[in-house]
């Protein structure tokens, strides 16, 4: 990494914020940015587009045109190397005569896997790997998270109030947190493929769980609900509004012994709900059928009983702490979480102020 310098990395931090601008919107590939800087400037700039192509190389250089002849090009994840739904990225900037190509994160994918880099190498161009390496893989965890475990990068959001409860036993919702960690949670969604809760949640709170922010609405995540006995109803927000947003409830047997269960089965179906079946006590079996199906970054709501399952299992990857000044009293039900404890292993990486709220941000040690 010798002949990197201070505007390399000026160059790479602004390439990695810009990636997570299409966080959640590419479907299973990572959100990737792409900047090509001549004698100092962007000539171009750009993100994995949303669905997951085109990548963002070739997208960059066609905005940079003759400009990235000699150019230096900084990129998030190393350029693709194999010929997928586009030709391989590598060979565009080779094509382009870019002279040097600085990259963050070198891409798991067995179908690159380093020839990304050799490739540029074989061309003579001047290849560093490595910066702001840490920074861009946190830009890209949900992408690592599936290619190399198979499961998706989960992220526990509680909200807890002063007295270190998250809700009210049966009360439904519960304001705890005020409007700016609601509209933060709501950004949180649209970054992320899917969101959970388990049916205690589901019940007593009817939530929506869509993403409501004004622009932001196109972009809500699956929704998933853990519900061993198949007690959703087809009156419930979620269950109405499935023809739009996706949900799926995750359920521990079929129907086929038990006509009751059929027939809510049935009614939920005919809504649209997906009602897959799959041992709810089963989280890592569950993480990997949901990886299966391309979802890279999984964000768990509640309730307490559903983040204690998720902790227990050693499934948690983040856990997010709004930290509300609501006292909720002694009908609470107790956060598996509170400020400044947390289960071990876990490390504090961030505090914000959102309004009269606290965030404390905790990322899993590696
Ligand atoms: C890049 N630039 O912007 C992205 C890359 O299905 P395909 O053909 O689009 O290939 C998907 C793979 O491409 C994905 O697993 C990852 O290795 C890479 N993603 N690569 O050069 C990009 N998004
Ligand atoms: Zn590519």
């Amino acid at each position: 990494m010798s002949g990197l310098g201070a505007d390399d990395e000026r160059f790479m931090a602004a390439a990695i914020r810009l990636c997570r601008r299409n966080l959640g919107l590419t479907a299973t590939n990572p959100s990737v940015a792409c900047l090509i800087v001549k004698d100092g400037v962007i000539v171009g700039s750009a993100v994995t587009a949303p669905g997951g192509r085109p990548h963002a190389e070739t997208q960059a250089l066609a905005m940079a045109g003759e400009a990235a002849r000699g150019a230096i090009a900084y990129v998030t994840l190393e350029p693709c190397s194999h010929h997928g739904k586009t030709p391989p990225c590598a060979d565009a900037l080779i094509a382009a005569g870019v002279a040097r190509v600085v990259v963050a994160v070198t891409d798991p994918d067995e179908r690159v896997a380093g020839r990304g880099l050799s490739m540029l190498r074989d061309a003579g161009i001047a290849v560093e790997t490595g910066l702001l390496e840490a920074n861009g893989k946190t830009a890209l965890a949900a992408y690592l998270s599936r290619q190399t475990r198979k499961r998706p990068y989960v992220t526990l959001k509680l909200a807890v109030s002063a007295d270190g409860m998250l809700g009210h036993l049966g009360v439904g919702q519960v304001a705890i947190t005020g409007p700016v960690s609601r509209g933060q949670v709501h950004v949180l969604r649209a970054e992320s493929d899917a969101i959970l809760v388990g049916i205690g949640t589901a019940l007593a709170d009817d939530p929506e769980l869509t993403c409501r922010l004004p622009g932001l609405e196109t972009r809500s995540p699956v929704r998933i609900v853990l519900d061993p006995r198949l007690e959703l109803s087809p009156g419930s927000k979620l269950a109405r509004t499935a023809s739009t947003v996706p949900v799926i409830v995750v359920t521990a047997k079929d129907g086929k012994d038990d006509p009751a269960f059929a027939a809510r089965q049935d009614a939920l179906e005919a809504l649209g709900v997906e009602v897959l079946i799959c041992d709810p006590r089963r989280l890592d079996t569950l993480l990997a059928a949901l990886a299966t199906r391309g979802i890279s970054s999984l964000l768990v709501e509640g309730g307490a009983r559903t983040a204690q399952s998720f902790l227990q299992a050693g499934l948690v990857d983040r856990i997010l702490l709004f930290n509300g000044s609501a006292t909720l009293g002694k009908e609470g039900v107790a956060s598996p979480c509170v400020s400044g404890q947390v289960p071990a292993g876990f490390s504090l990486r961030r505090t914000a102020r959102y309004g009269a709220d606290n965030l404390e941000d905790y990322e899993r040690d590696e």
